[in-house]
């Protein structure tokens, strides 16, 4: 049987038997899968049918009923005054400057998102999706991974984007879809991607990162299969709890799982999906509960508690990369204090009075604010400069974006096959047509060299 090129190395190290992969393991081969085992004996105090172990017989007929377990807790470093309450560990395990500079990514995200509603309620952009409330969770999880681990986003991360070193060009080009966008203006807005950073673009269809992160994973661990030289990355695949209701969610963790791949899923618990509140969205605990359901080890921290999503994404990243690897699922709580997007009245279904509460009462940016200041490293003054600073920056990205052209139309047909098909030829050809049949409706100006990039 003929290989392929790029698969003949992982024969060296992996190889078929009877269906299973096998790995070498010095001298002999050993497989990640479960053997049958015996069949139950007679007189076994225990299970041993092959798809329940260790379940022990008894003659108590018990519905197990979810109300009697108790909600998993959430794990916290610090209170939303900004004391610490973990006195076990070092709240921060990175320095003070570190920690400044989280803190205005933090701030960055939050004047973005104001600059860009706005944009949008102005006309000057189509869409835009605000952070706000869960820039703790985007930025502390983000500081725990390498710029080598590969991340999975929804589009409610901007600070993930930012911590990795995606530029605020880089994020205005994609919003304005104009000719330096990396997507080249091709998706709606908040669709960022981009591979000098290891972020996949995201999609619109909710949960198709999921599966898709599981496979990135476990293709991350055949790569160090084949060469253990390579350093141990994970993937990091961000959602919402409303995405967690696809079908794609329980696929992708159960994959995950049963492949034991190096993968930390970051749920995004804010409380809705649009206008569905979580009430109204499942009846078990929260989504940490399927994590025991598919035999991944789960947490579930405070989203507004920078430290503490940092010190459990950190551990989530070693122990997904410990011996034969593993899958972990994190379930960060937060509240999404923003409308969903621009193109939604949260008031229509929510109290303004109790955004308004959880705006006040408890936010990460204020709560590691009060920390900073507490500890004495940042005051008023400081505030005052960062955010001036930071707002001026959005705001000369942002009228340059605005300015660029956008990307030539002829990319509409690019990219698709190697070369432009006869089909795809023939509708340029007919969309030539149109523009020139209606130059008041098709402002073709504003985009990189005209109807002319529209010529055979
Ligand atoms: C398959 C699919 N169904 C529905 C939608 C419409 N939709 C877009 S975002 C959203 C809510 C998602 O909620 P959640 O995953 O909790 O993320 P959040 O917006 O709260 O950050 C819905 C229903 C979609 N994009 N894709
Ligand atoms: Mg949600």
């Amino acid at each position: 049987m003929k290989t392929r090129a790029a698969f003949r190395p992982l024969l060296g190290w992996c190889r078929y038997r009877d269906g299973v992969l096998l790995r070498r393991q010095g001298l002999r081969w050993a497989s990640d899968t479960w053997a049958p085992g015996p069949a139950q004996k007679a007189g076994a105090e225990s299970v041993n049918f092959p798809g329940a172990l260790n379940s022990s017989f008894t003659s108590m007929m018990k519905f197990h009923n979810p109300a009697e377990v108790t909600a998993m807790p959430t794990y916290r470093i610090m209170d939303a005054d900004g004391n610490i309450v973990d006195n076990t560990r070092d709240p921060q395990s990175a320095s003070d400057e570190d920690v400044i500079q989280w803190y205005k990514t933090m701030l960055t995200v939050s004047i973005v998102d104001l600059i860009m509603f706005d944009a949008q309620r102005q006309g000057r952009t189509s869409f835009y999706m605000v952070s706000a409330g869960e820039e703790g969770i985007a930025v502390g999880s983000a500081s725990a991974l390498t710029p080598e681990d590969v991340c999975f986003l929804q589009y409610r991360e901007q600070g993930v984007l930012l911590h990795r070193g995606f530029t605020l060009k880089e994020l205005m080009s994609q919003l304005f879809s104009n000719k330096d966008d990396n997507g080249k203006g091709r998706n709606m807005p908040v669709h960022y991607g981009c591979s000098r950073i290891n972020v996949h673009t995201i999609s619109s269809p909710l949960g198709t990162q999921i599966p898709q992160a599981a496979g990135a994973a476990y293709a991350l661990k055949m790569q160090r299969l084949i060469n253990p030289n390579v350093p141990p990355r994970v993937v990091a695949c961000y959602f919402g709890e409303g995405a967690a209701s696809e079908g794609d969610f329980h696929a992708a963790l159960n994959i995950a799982a049963t492949k034991s791949c190096p993968i930390v899923f970051v749920c995004r618990n804010n409380g809705f999906a649009i206008s569905t509140a979580s009430i109204e969205q499942y009846k078990g605990d929260g989504i940490a509960s399927r994590g025991m359901g598919y035999g991944i080890d789960t947490i579930r921290v405070d989203g507004n508690d920078i430290f503490a999503v940092r010190e459990v994404m950190r551990e989530a990243r070693k122990r997904a990369l410990e011996g034969n690897c593993k899958p972990i699922l994190v379930e960060a709580m937060s509240y999404r204090v923003s409308h969903h997007s621009t193109s939604d009245d949260s008031f229509a279904y929510r109290a303004k009075r109790e955004v308004e509460e959880w705006k006040r009462r408890d936010n990460p940016i204020t709560r590691l604010r009060k920390w900073m200041e507490k500890k004495g490293i940042w005051d008023e003054d400081k505030e005052k400069e960062a955010r001036a600073s930071i707002r001026k920056e959005v705001l000369r990205e942002f009228s340059a974006a605005e300015k660029v052209k956008k990307p030539a139309i002829r990319e509409m047909f690019t990219d698709v096959y190697e070369e432009i098909t006869p089909e795809a030829r023939e509708q340029m050809k007919q969309l030539k047509e149109i523009v020139e049949k209606y130059p008041k409706e098709y402002d073709l100006s504003v985009h990189e060299g005209g109807v002319k990039t529209l010529e055979q």
